[in-house]
């Protein structure tokens, strides 16, 4: 749908997680033949999978010993990726942000073809963030 609405000349933007792009980072690579795209795919690189820990097994990362350590292990799952050397390797753009000025320029940048802008934060914090997100949504809702 996307590709669909990037074709129409429409600004089109698919915001994912770093595990996310890794496990479908293939679809980056488009043949000759294949339609060209306007394409902007914002990556939020925290290096693994941060949602597991607002789960109920996500209390195990915060006990500090052998069962933090599974935690991170299997559903942290760090990889250390180069998000930049892969975007390199399918010939695709790719722009690392490391704040949100940084962000806010690249937002608002003219877009053409495909073009990756990875946006690294932090993993620790997701827990705490989305509390408090929860409780800011709930106060403004009344
Ligand atoms: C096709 C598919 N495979 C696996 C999953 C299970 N899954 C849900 S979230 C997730 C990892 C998400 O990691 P990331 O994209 O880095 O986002 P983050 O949690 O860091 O925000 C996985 C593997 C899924 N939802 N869909
Ligand atoms: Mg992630």
């Amino acid at each position: 749908m996307a590709l669909a609405a990037a074709r129409r000349g429409l600004r089109t933007r698919a915001l994912l997680g770093d595990l996310t792009f890794l496990h479908d980072v293939g679809g980056l690579l488009r043949g000759p033949d294949e339609p060209p795209v306007d394409l902007e795919i914002v990556v939020v690189n925290d290096d693994g999978g941060s949602i597991f820990a607002t789960l109920e097994h996500g209390a195990l990362a915060a006990t500090g010993d052998a069962a933090s350590a599974t935690f991170e292990r299997v559903f942290g799952t760090p990889h250390g990726a180069n998000l930049a050397q892969l975007c390199a390797g399918y010939g695709v753009d790719h722009q690392l942000v490391k704040d949100v000025p940084t962000l806010r320029h690249a937002l608002q940048a003219p877009s053409h073809g495909v073009q990756v802008i990875e946006v690294r934060v932090p993993r620790v914090d997701r827990l705490a963030e989305v509390r408090t997100l929860a409780d800011r949504i709930r106060t403004s809702l009344g």
